[in-house]
């Protein structure tokens, strides 16, 4: 069977916001042939790009054993998860997807470093929400959060998060550390907590940092918008392709160079007020309202204001290319002017899920 038995990269939950730019700058680069596991299909053009297009959940067990069966990975971008909005709603099947999935993937991963023998790189998105701030004059204080303090989540996805995190950290040092056979290496397990993402391809669902991509597509449409938070809500927040050069930096950094397993970045916080300012700069007719809603703003309100991404830098040359004008002068609004000019529907742009 052709594409056997080549090392190959797997990215989970590939359909959604991050896999999308992440399967266009691997298949740039080359160098493995991809396959991609999601409960959705991937759009044609980015179908076309990939070596093996699986459809289905993490949580198949059965499905994960076929992939291990037919090829050699050595590369894993666990992307599959449900978001911080969507978790409340459904808390249990959060903790399916988000943990139980985990689990399952890191078993697969450890399996597959047992099978083929080489070295297992798991690469994982962790976020913002592994935090939570006891009240808004402690966020005020703390200012740029490092990644071991207040490691307090309020929201399942947060815990989810923070756990998982951990999980990560026990197969990469320690799992089956009191086994008598010899395990053959562990899994090479690597993690950015991600602020907000902001893409100009896609729109993101389920999450509680979407008030800042929503006013934008939704400018970029002609539609109005009543953001969900208040004018002074701060988090800090990314654009998308300085979140897939950070997964893929670190991804390429050697192990020694590493002093932690799981890395803070960031790239700038405006409060949603500024965010509408530099909407209506390109937008001016643009409708953004405040509406807060008292419950998700709670969720944004308990995210730190900002982190401290030094260790990043420092271990890993982490280094974003977008500031906050740049972001948008730069990336968004040109690109995302051409997506809708182009007459791509809100309908075809993706939803992280
Ligand atoms: C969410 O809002 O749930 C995500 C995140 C900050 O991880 N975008």
């Amino acid at each position: 069977m052709s594409g056997t038995r080549r090392p190959v990269v797997l990215l989970t939950g590939a359909s959604g916001e991050i896999g999308h730019s992440l399967i266009t700058k691997l298949a740039e680069d080359g160098s493995r042939p991809i396959l991609t596991l999601d409960l959705k299909p991937l759009p044609r053009d980015l179908a076309r790009l990939v070596e093996r297009e699986y459809i289905g959940s993490i949580l198949e067990r059965n499905l994960l054993e076929r992939i291990l069966s037919e090829f050699e990975i050595d590369l894993v971008f666990h992307l599959a998860a449900l978001l911080s909005t969507r978790g409340e709603f459904t808390p249990v099947t959060a903790h399916q997807v988000n943990v139980e999935g985990m689990l399952n993937l890191l078993e697969f991963a450890q399996s597959e470093r047992q099978s083929h023998g080489r070295p297992v790189k798991f690469l994982y998105p962790s976020s913002i929400a592994a935090y939570g701030m006891p009240d808004l004059a402690a966020k005020a204080k703390a200012g740029r959060v490092k990644e071991d303090d207040y490691l307090q989540p309020t929201t399942m996805y947060g815990c989810n998060k923070l756990y998982t995190e951990h999980l990560g950290r026990y197969y990469a040092r320690h799992y089956k550390q009191l086994s008598a056979d010899p395990l053959g290496g562990r899994v090479d397990f690597r993690c950015v907590r991600f602020p907000g993402l902001i893409s100009a391809f896609t729109v993101p669902s389920g999450g509680t940092s979407d008030y800042a991509p929503e006013m934008l597509h939704h400018a970029a449409q002609g539609k109005p918008y009543a953001c969900f938070v208040r004018e002074d809500a701060r988090i800090p927040f990314m654009a998308m392709p300085d979140g897939v050069e950070a997964l893929l930096r670190l991804a390429a950094a050697p192990q020694e160079s590493l002093s932690r397993v799981v890395y803070n970045v960031g790239a700038f916080a405006p409060t949603a007020g500024e965010i509408r300012e530099l909407v209506l700069k390109s937008f001016p007719k643009a409708e953004i309202t405040f509406a807060p809603d008292l419950k998700r703003q709670g969720i944004v309100d308990s995210w730190p204001g900002d982190v401290d991404d030094s260790a990043a830098r420092a271990d890993w040359g982490y280094a974003p290319r977008f500031g906050l004008e740049a972001a948008f002068g730069d990336y968004l609004i040109p690109n995302i002017r051409k997506a809708y000019v182009g007459g791509s529907s809100e309908e075809e742009m993706v939803g992280t899920s």
